[in-house]
């Protein structure tokens, strides 16, 4: 209130400052303009009595001057007329005025040979003296003098004063009044509801979704609004923490745990996973059908969670012998070996495959989610087959569940971001999840997408939406609160669309461990001799040829070690395992061929007779075989560019049953944030790759086994068992 008041009396003072001054400016210049216009006026009028008065004055005819003198006397403006003779006496007077020592002045005059002239005041009387000499050649024989009112001045100033006071008063009063509205209700309410705003975002009320301002606030209001997102953020990611350690203190999960948890859990609902790779692939092989696990992290994060859980896996059929060993319903029982859920098999067209996953997924998504400095190329037609393959997974699955009551979808990644929507909008009763095994972009990245509305909708059909990490949850609730009109729930990561919420959440993916990831049986030997490999260190990579995985990079680490440390050539090999993929995209192709000619180079600018510093295997391995492997490397060697989580950091973590090898770990992966023993390096620069290199390929043997203690704890509390727990918990709770 007080402020309100200073405010207030400022700005009055400096109105009426402002108003006096213009008004003495006024009065000043009214003053003289009267005066001026009343010295003129005497004047004309004395000189044209003059003349008249002269020829009377010659003539000595005194009853006439007198007459003459009376009739301008008459004038109720001049006070007194006077005419003087040479020797100062009256000649003639008329008027009110006696007491002027007329003659006195007329004698001055005269003696000057000059007219004069003076303001005069007595009391409240104000007037005008004007004594003129009256000339006849060089002689005077007279003097004329007019005495004129000068108060009508004065009352021209005053009632200036007067009505300027009053205006001023008026105006105080009305600016008094608007300013105190204004400053109290605009400004000081809208500060106010900030304030309030606030103050409820400290004490964690959710309800609040952005700090209120009215449009000159506005900018204010929007600052805020930010940092009090990065403080619901920072309390969430805080919190989220807090719940993972908390539920860390738990046994393992295992198989058997997360069976029995779905049965207690979701009693007899069905489980769908829908995802665009299959898990099993047939293939003919000379005049044989055989099967494989296809390389790739999706495939290797949910098998095992499938055979825990049971339930139906719908993907697309890709191998060429997969339509020859599905039944009428395009059904198989997976494992091959040991069955234990259904796989059913979607089957596209080349131009579907063509459009939806070589176009839109592998050329625009991939990229746009990956940041890896590949233009992400946005193609109409490609879309038009995303959303014609999008709707046929979801018109699969729908067929699927139409007998299933309350059905649990979990749909897989970036392939089939418009699935969860088609598939909610038919059966509101189905608990769906998507999960999106790559990063989120930022915001202004995902902004590029000519199509980012309706995938974003097609997303938000989902009850629950999981990446990797809460840095991908924060950037997509960026990348809804710029582009979807809805509202964020900040405390909870929920986004709302009219009565639909769809929950946000962080979980971080991993591998069947203890489990399958760990191998069995011996370490084998045997498989370094069979690829020719003798040095005394063996640095491991092991990828998918993808151009995000940073072979290339690592290649240039590897160069830059040998250049600087010429003691490790001949006793040093980098095994890389580069599974063939996406073959059907150009940039893939590219790559593949950019892998071949570097390991070519640098196997001929360092190698010898007998040793090669680069072993390259471009071809798929078993799981069994990658365990052997990672058995036997001192370092396994990551460097993707950018990585949701990176499985294969947590499959060389769990394979190590002794206890010892590095892992050099791009910082840029998901991975590095959950493996806190690992050496992590940019992978961007080949400098910092090789002396990391250097370090962990002279690492103690105890640090080595501090570290991969420390590492292989923090997979097994955090496996993929625990992983699909946490997810259907969400999910089912969202009910
Ligand atoms: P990917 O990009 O495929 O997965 P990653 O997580 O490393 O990457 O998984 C690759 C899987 O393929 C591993 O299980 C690995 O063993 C296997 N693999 C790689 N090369 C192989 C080869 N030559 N032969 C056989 N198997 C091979 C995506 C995201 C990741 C995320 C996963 C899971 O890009 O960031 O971690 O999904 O969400």
């Amino acid at each position: 209130m007080r402020q309100i008041l200073l405010i207030t009396g400022g700005v009055m003072c400096a109105i009426a400052l402002i108003v006096g001054s213009f008004t003495f400016y006024q009065a000043n210049r009214e003053e003289l303009s009267l005066s001026s216009d009343l010295q003129y006026r005497t004047r004309v009028l004395a000189d044209s009595l003059a003349e008249s008065i002269k020829q009377l004055l010659m003539q000595g005819s005194r009853m006439a001057i007198q007459k003459t003198v009376d009739k301008i006397a008459s004038n109720e403006r001049i006070t007194a007329l006077w005419v003087f003779d040479s020797a100062g006496r009256v000649a003639a007077y008329s008027g009110t005025v006696s007491d002027v020592s007329g003659s006195a002045l007329a004698i001055r005059a005269m003696d000057s040979n000059s007219s004069f002239s003076e303001f005069t005041r007595n009391g409240e009387e104000r007037a005008y003296v004007f004594v003129n000499p009256i000339r006849q050649g060089e002689r005077t024989i007279g003097a004329l003098m007019v005495v004129e009112k000068a108060d009508y001045i004065d009352e021209a100033i005053r009632s200036i004063w007067r009505e300027n006071l009053l205006r001023l008063f008026l105006q105080l009063l009305l600016f008094a009044a608007v300013i105190f509205v204004l400053v109290r209700w605009v400004f000081f309410r809208s500060i106010l509801k900030m304030v309030e705003s606030l103050k409820a975002v400290r004490k964690g009320n959710s309800e609040i979704d952005a700090v209120p301002g009215t449009s000159f606030f506005e900018p204010l209001a929007g600052e805020i609004s930010k940092v009090t997102m990065s403080l619901r953020q920072a309390r969430h990611s805080a919190s989220e923490e807090a719940r993972m350690r908390l539920e860390k203190i738990d046994s393992p999960w295992t198989a058997e745990r997360l069976k029995e948890f779905i049965k207690a859990y979701l009693k007899d609902r069905p489980i769908f996973v829908i995802s665009n790779r299959e898990p099993y692939v047939h293939n003919k092989v000379k005049n044989k059908i055989e099967w494989s696990v296809p390389a790739g992290g999706v495939v290797t994060a949910l098998e095992p969670v499938m055979e825990a859980c049971g339930g139906t896996w719908i993907a697309h059929g890709s191998g060429d012998a997969d339509k020859a060993t599905v039944d009428a319903e395009d059904k198989i029982a997976v494992p091959p070996e040991e069955p234990k859920y259904t796989l059913k098999r979607v089957w596209l067209t080349e131009k579907e495959i063509n459009g939806y996953y070589t176009g839109l997924s592998n050329e625009a998504l991939w990229p746009l989610c990956l940041m890896a400095h590949t233009r992400p190329l946005f193609r109409a037609e490609d879309w038009s087959e995303y959303k014609r393959v999008n709707a046929k997974f979801a018109k699969t699955l729908l067929d699927e569940i139409r007998h299933a009551k309350r059905p649990i979808v979990l749909v897989q990644d970036y392939h089939l971001a418009l699935v969860p929507e088609m598939i909610k909008k038919v059966r509101p009763d189905a608990l769906v999840a998507l999960f999106w095994h790559i990063p989120w972009p930022s915001a202004a990245q995902f902004n590029i997408c000519p199509w980012r509305e309706e995938l974003l909708f097609g997303m938000l059909g989902a009850d629950l939406i999981g990446f990797h990490t809460q840095q991908y949850c924060n950037n997509f609730i960026d990348t809804v609160g710029n582009e979807v009109e809805s509202r964020i729930d900040y405390e909870r990561f929920s986004v709302f669309r009219g009565t639909h919420q769809t929950l946000i959440k962080p979980f971080p993916i991993s591998i069947a461990f203890p489990g399958i990831a760990e191998g069995h049986g011996k370490l084998d030997k045997t498989v370094l001799t069979v690829l020719g490999i003798k040095s005394t260190y063996l640095v491991l990579g092991v990828d998918r040829l993808d151009y995000t995985k940073g072979i290339l990079e690592r290649f240039k680490g590897i160069e830059f070690l040998l250049d600087k440390h010429p003691e490790y050539s001949g006793n040093l090999t980098l095994l890389q395992i580069a599974s063939p993929t996406r073959e059907t995209v150009e940039k893939y192709r590219e790559y593949a061929m950019r892998v071949t000619e570097e390991a070519v180079r640098i196997n001929k600018k360092f190698g010898t007779k007998d040793w090669k510093p680069i072993v390259l295997e471009k071809r798929n391995y078993t799981h069994e075989a990658l365990i052997h492997l990672y058995q036997h490397a001192n370092v396994c060697l990551i460097t993707s560019l950018h990585d949701g989580m990176n499985l294969v950091a947590k499959e060389f973590v769990a394979a190590r049953r002794d206890e010892f090898g590095v892992l050099v770990l791009s910082q840029f992966t998901g991975a590095s944030r959950d493996l806190k023993g690992a050496l992590l390096i940019n992978p961007y620069s080949a400098e910092e790759t090789s002396e990391v290199l250097r370090i962990a390929l002279t690492m103690p043997k105890a640090e080595q086994n501090k570290r991969m203690k420390t590492m292989r704890d923090s997979v097994r509390d955090y496996n993929i068992y625990r992983w699909s727990a946490e997810l259907i918990k969400a999910l089912s709770q969202l009910e």
